[in-house]
């Protein structure tokens, strides 16, 4: 009986770690994998993992769960994406700037000024360019699986910016991207890399005088108590991403491999009905909160693109190829 009940503890602890662990005859074997997600539960993105994990749950009739661990707490988005490279971690949402630090090729898609808009961008990415960049991913060791929405980045700070002039001398936090540094120092500024998780202390301690992103983080981080004048530049477009570790891919059938692909995929029609409301909600809050929201002029925006233009000239042939089919796309 002692031994019986010795086999059930150590079975369970199997299962518990997350590697295949053969149950009783009738009990089909189950796995466990883990995704890493910075934002908190609501967030559209960690939504949009979750009704992933939920189609693969039901697809394999809960023979795979996938646990959706939010608000980083399996850590900050670059410790997670090389967690998740030597496979400590399954799977991770991320937003694609701290990925191109692994992989450079994916500056094509975040370039400043690329898109038109987001149905350019969607075209994209659902498109032959999105799944070369997925498989070019595997050679560095990530099994692309979705692109999420992440809106339009704009800049925001402390102090009133209204011009690029303004923003000269200021410590700007950006993502931990060479590209997102190299962006920043050309509009006259301090690039200041920092994990997203501390960005809000930097502000409020004045480490930093300003930061960008979209308006629902602006909004969910509480940044906007803190730097309370944006500019609506949209400098950039830069897509959210689901990698799954290439060490872990190999590793399962490759049904288990198709069903979680399609899953992963049809999940994002989920994510992006989510991020479109929450993007307008967000907005229409902060707006409602007093802060001030620049229009910057056309001049203001044509300076901030001459300022910029380097980054397309520095590109490696081809990725600068890449850019250009992009911005070609569709016949544009
Ligand atoms: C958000 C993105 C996060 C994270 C963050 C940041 O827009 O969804 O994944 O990259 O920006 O600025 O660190």
């Amino acid at each position: 009986m002692k031994k019986l009940l010795f086999v059930a503890v150590a079975l369970a602890a199997v299962v518990a770690v997350g590697v295949w662990a053969g149950g009783s005859a009738e009990e089909e074997p189950t796995m466990t994998l883990r995704l890493a997600e910075t934002h908190g539960p609501d967030y559209p993105t960690t939504q949009g993992s979750v009704e992933f994990a939920r189609l693969v749950e039901e697809r394999t009739d809960g023979r795979i769960k996938i646990e959706v661990f939010h608000s980083a707490q399996l850590g900050e988005e670059s410790d997670a994406i090389e967690q998740v490279q030597f496979g400590g971690i399954d799977f991770t949402r991320v937003s694609i700037s701290p990925l191109s630090a692994f992989v450079p090729e994916l500056d094509a898609f975040q370039m400043p000024f690329l898109y038109d808009d987001a149905d350019h961008m969607w075209e994209v990415l659902r498109g032959d360019i999105g799944r070369e960049m997925f498989e070019g991913l595997e050679e560095h060791g990530f099994v692309g699986l979705t692109w999420y929405d992440g809106g339009a980045r704009h800049f925001y700070t402390t102090s009133r910016v209204e011009t690029v002039d303004d923003l000269s001398g200021l410590s700007i936090r950006v993502q931990e991207a060479p590209l997102m540094m190299d962006m920043v120092e050309l509009l006259g500024a301090t690039p200041v890399p920092m994990p997203f998780g501390e960005v809000y202390s930097g502000l409020q301690t004045g480490v930093i005088d300003g930061a960008e992103n979209n308006w629902p983080s602006y909004l969910t981080t509480s940044h906007y108590e803190v730097a309370q004048y944006l500019i609506e530049n949209a400098h950039t477009m830069v897509p959210e991403i689901t990698v799954a570790s290439m060490e872990v891919w190999e590793t399962l059938s490759p049904e288990d491999q198709e069903i979680i692909r399609e899953a992963a995929w049809e999940s994002i029609d989920h994510q992006k009905r989510l991020w479109a409301e929450f993007e307008e909600e967000a907005e229409e809050e902060i707006r409602a909160a007093g802060n001030t929201i620049t229009e910057p002029s056309a001049e203001v925006l044509a300076e901030m693109q001459e300022r910029m233009q380097p980054l397309y000239d520095r590109q490696p042939g081809h990725v600068k190829d890449m850019i250009e089919r992009i911005q070609t796309y569709g016949g544009r």
